[in-house]
């Protein structure tokens, strides 16, 4: 399928994401939100993709919702829109693995973007931040949520409230991001990592996936119980009788997804 805003490839169980308004640092607009959550929906309903991956350009993940179609909106526009709203919400309900490939800037709805995936690779160049208190808004797609959870309330708030961009190191040291490759090498490195997740059971990766985000959601004591009920339910695939055979026979195993 093509899309206006997006380049998407698809290559051994992967399906890499590219967003593609360069001109406008790929600021995120209504057809560009529309069409990537049409992507992830179909690349998540696909069932020879195991991972996909989230990639901009070099100079830009993504720089923010598109402030140029945003800025004669009204309450009412917004309210009675709901904008992006639906959008992420399919976003965020992708049930496979979902890895973010970030470089450059990618703040705003760009980095509530990058936290709507499962894990962020960054290069060295990259640069977070939720500079939306600049332009008189609050964020709107989880920059004062999932950031708050991701790295803590005191950095969410100095991130939030003074609009400043957080390189790469920090954001590591932070937990916003699992690891920093050198620019050149970030949309390879990603998909190696993702060649490793697509090595595994999407059934199992699916699983897993579910329950850390649960994490996010419940109770450590209601977490645990979940886990455990995925735990006992890996028994009833056939991966389970698979990958346990494979370890036995000192081989490597075949995963069906079954
Ligand atoms: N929206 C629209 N256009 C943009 C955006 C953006 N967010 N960011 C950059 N562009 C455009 C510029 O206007 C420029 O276009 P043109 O050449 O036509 O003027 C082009 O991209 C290149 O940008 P710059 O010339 O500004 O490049 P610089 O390297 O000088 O600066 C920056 C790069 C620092 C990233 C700068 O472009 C910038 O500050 N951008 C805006 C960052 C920002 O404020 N982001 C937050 C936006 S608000 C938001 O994301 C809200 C999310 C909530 C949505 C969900 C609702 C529920």
């Amino acid at each position: 399928m093509a899309y206006d805003t997006l380049i998407v490839e698809i290559e051994d169980y992967t399906a890499l994401i590219r967003l593609n308004r360069p001109e406008a640092l790929n600021a995120l607009n209504a057809r560009l939100m529309q069409e990537l959550a049409q992507a992830i929906t179909a690349a998540d309903r696909n069932d020879k993709i195991r991972c996909i991956v989230l990639t901009g350009t070099e100079k830009a993940f993504a720089a923010g919702a598109d402030v140029k179609e945003m800025a004669e909106k009204t309450f009412t526009d917004v309210y009675f829109d709901d904008l992006f709203a639906a959008e992420a919400d399919a976003i965020a309900r992708c049930r496979k693995p979902l890895i973010a490939a970030v470089s450059g800037y990618c703040l705003g709805g760009g980095c509530e973007l990058a936290m709507m995936c499962d894990f962020i690779i960054a290069a060295d160049t990259a640069k977070f931040g939720q500079p939306e208190i600049n332009l008189g808004i609050v964020a709107g797609m989880g920059g004062t949520q999932r950031l708050t959870r991701a790295i803590g309330k005191a950095k969410a708030m100095d991130m939030n409230l003074t609009g400043r961009f957080m390189d790469a190191a920090e954001a590591e040291r932070a937990g916003l991001i699992s690891r920093i490759v050198p620019a050149k090498d970030l949309v390879t490195e990603t998909l190696k990592i993702a060649g490793k997740i697509a090595e595994k059971s999407a059934l199992t990766a699916m699983l897993v996936k579910e329950s850390v985000n649960r994490a996010f959601e419940t109770t450590l004591s209601e977490g645990i119980r979940f886990e455990r009920r995925m735990f006992n339910a890996a028994f009833a695939s056939e991966d389970q009788k698979e990958g346990m055979a494979a370890f036995m026979e000192k081989r490597q195993p075949q995963f069906r997804d079954r």
